[in-house]
């Protein structure tokens, strides 16, 4: 019989395989699809963000967790579409204009959708016209830009101005990321916030929506 606790564990060891598997049959075995997510899933990534941030587990570690609770995800996902899985509100992400780098926002994605929020990624290289036009057709409450280039950072500041100019910076909280991005920065372009890493991003996003 599969447990709840080796799903936790499989995901933690970034174990892809073993978490598909484990995961449906402890959906065949009638465990509740959301018990397969908050408490394996969610209880594995949970494990990995307290080492992450205890700087005893390492980013590629990280990627592999992420993945196993993905493939976990997946499985379970379409089963709980109708029962009542609160979202805790829409994200936009993107790695902004001029800029490729997408692994960390690839892992802030899997973290705040680990942490339950629906998440849209916007994709690389995206402008700050585009983020805007998209603000205005999808409604997130949060738009999260990361940044990996000197260079590109300053997109963040050219997005929270238009955002400005089309009336819509009151609708929307912005959070940013990135290696070159700090706090400091972020207080400059008037950002709602801004994390060094992954969990803590979701921890932000938590507390701009009232859930943390
Ligand atoms: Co590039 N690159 N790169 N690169 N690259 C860096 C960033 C660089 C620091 C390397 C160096 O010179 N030491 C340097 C930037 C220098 C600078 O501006 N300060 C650099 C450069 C110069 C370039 C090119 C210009 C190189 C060239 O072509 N001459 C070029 C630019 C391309 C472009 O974007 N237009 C380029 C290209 C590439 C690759 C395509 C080869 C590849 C990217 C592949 C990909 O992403 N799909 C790449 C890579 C891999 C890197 C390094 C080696 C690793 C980046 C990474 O993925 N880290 C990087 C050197 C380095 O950082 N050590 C480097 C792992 C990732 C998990 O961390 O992205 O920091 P990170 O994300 C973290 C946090 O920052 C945070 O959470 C994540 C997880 O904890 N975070 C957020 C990120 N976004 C967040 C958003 C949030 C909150 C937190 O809220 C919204």
């Amino acid at each position: 019989m599969a447990s709840i606790e080796d799903l936790a564990k499989a995901v933690f060891d970034g174990d892809s395989k073993k978490s598909k598997k484990l995961s449906q049959k402890l959906v065949d075995e009638g465990v509740a699809p959301l018990d397969v997510i908050n408490q394996g899933l969610m209880g594995g990534m949970t494990e990995v963000g307290v080492q992450f941030k205890a700087g005893t587990m390492f980013v590629p570690d990280v990627m592999a967790a992420a993945e196993a609770m993905s493939a976990g995800v997946a499985i379970v996902k379409p089963l709980i579409a109708h029962e009542d899985m609160q979202s805790l509100g829409k994200v936009y992400m993107c790695t902004v204009k001029a800029d490729l780098h997408d692994i960390g926002k690839n892992l802030v994605i899997m973290m705040l959708e680990g942490a339950g929020f629906e998440v849209i990624n916007g994709g690389v290289d995206v402008a700050p016209e585009k983020i805007v036009e998209d603000v205005k057709e999808l409604h997130p409450d949060i738009i999260g830009m990361s940044a990996l280039l000197t260079t590109t950072m300053l997109h963040m500041k050219d997005t929270i101005e238009l955002l400005k100019e089309e009336g819509l910076r009151d609708q929307v909280k912005v959070i940013i990321g990135g290696a070159p991005v700090s706090q400091d920065f972020a207080d400059e372009i008037a950002a709602d916030g801004y994390s060094p890493d992954a969990v803590s991003a979701a921890d932000l996003a938590k507390s701009l929506v009232g859930a943390a």
